[in-house]
């Protein structure tokens, strides 16, 4: 075969690989094969000395036609695979903007945080201040200061988380020790009075730890809102004043409320206060056990003992304070039949209805 005819028969074969050529790559290995260093074109151009003077020039131009050739179709079909990729990038890519959105699913305050948030805007609406302490007490704050005998029941290991430290070679793996758990946030006013002179106004709003088996009235960690007041000539009629005006601002203003005799350590005398029930408006019925009443909260006087641990003098101050649960509030104000239901994460209770 002449050297043209394998030229042309080069052209041929090379140009249907190009046109083949399904990706860059097939098409770059297409290239060194006929254009590359060792590629047959460059072998034939390489040849052109050994040919004799009259096919020298014929091959030489026919060469050099083949190779532009070559070299346009290759450009031409890598133009074609870059295009064909883009467009499928593009398409694969493509955003419709006429669909609507995917929703988030807002969230909303927890029903604890809202109840504790309403509770604390009825106070410091009437001027008291929110105060905190730690949730790691020391025994003499949360039950000597209060007004707890030695062997008061609340004291057992049964009733209190107490915290060892093993650190220290603490190896007891139960009974009581100087550090627990708060049962109430009371400890915490406790430390107010200790630090700051009356008149005091305060809430404490908080968690608080009972080594209670969670059931439906019950949870071993619950959220508690308590407040004090010490300041001169406070009475029982202040603290019923301001109670009954608290579960109106709370409950509605069509409410009535009732305090019964009681007894804690820590206030003497000592009431629960009752709201009439919302359901049956004080009639009696299965919500509120046929007694047309649901217990809110509990109250009283400060004890002069607990006044008598923070040096606070008796002859010239008094004070009331009280305490209530919110959960139970909670579970009160929307009908919620298991206080677990509000803490097992149900997202009922998180998402925006
Ligand atoms: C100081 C002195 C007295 C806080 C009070 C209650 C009555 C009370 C309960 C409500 C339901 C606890 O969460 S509950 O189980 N609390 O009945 N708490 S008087 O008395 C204090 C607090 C601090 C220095």
């Amino acid at each position: 075969m002449s050297t043209i005819d394998e030229l042309n028969d080069m052209r041929t074969k090379a140009l249907t690989e190009i046109a083949a050529a399904g990706d860059g790559a097939s098409l770059e290995t297409v290239r060194v094969a006929y254009l590359g260093k060792k590629g047959e074109l460059t072998a034939i151009l390489r040849g052109l000395g050994s040919l004799s003077a009259q096919e020298r020039p014929i091959v030489g131009k026919t060469s050099n036609e083949v190779r532009q050739e070559l070299e346009a179709a290759l450009d031409g079909r890598r133009r074609d695979l870059e295009h064909v990729e883009l467009e499928a990038k593009v398409s694969a890519d493509a955003v419709d903007v006429t669909l609507p959105g995917r929703g988030r699913v807002p969230g909303r305050e927890h029903l604890i945080e809202m109840i504790t948030r309403q509770v604390v805007e009825v106070f410091i609406g009437l001027g008291y201040r929110i105060v905190e302490g730690p949730q790691v007490e020391l025994d003499y704050y949360n039950f000597t200061a209060l007004n707890h005998p030695p062997a008061h029941p609340a004291r057992a290991a049964t009733d209190t988380f107490y915290v060892r430290d093993l650190e220290a070679g603490d190896a007891r793996t139960t009974g009581e020790s100087d550090v627990l758990l708060r049962t109430h946030t009371s400890p915490v006013q406790v430390r107010v009075m200790e630090n700051e002179e009356p008149p005091i106004y305060v809430l404490a709003p908080g968690k608080v730890f009972r080594r209670d088996i969670a059931d439906p009235s019950h949870l071993p960690q619950f959220t508690q809102v308590e407040g004090l007041v010490v300041d001169e000539g406070i009475t029982f009629g202040d603290l019923k004043g301001t109670l009954d005006y608290f579960c109106k601002e709370m409950f509605g203003h069509d409410r009535k409320t009732r305090f019964r005799p009681h007894f804690f350590p820590f206030t003497e005398p000592s009431a629960e206060v009752d709201v009439s029930c919302g359901i049956c408006g004080g009639d009696g019925c299965r919500f509120c056990k046929y007694t047309g009443w649901l217990e809110i909260l509990g109250c009283g006087m400060v004890d002069p003992n607990v006044f008598g641990y923070v040096d606070i003098d008796t002859e010239r101050f008094s004070g009331f304070a009280f305490g209530m649960g919110v959960e139970r509030i909670a579970a009160l104000k929307y009908n919620i039949p298991d206080l677990r239901m509000l803490v097992e994460g149900d997202m009922r209770f998180l998402r925006q209805f």
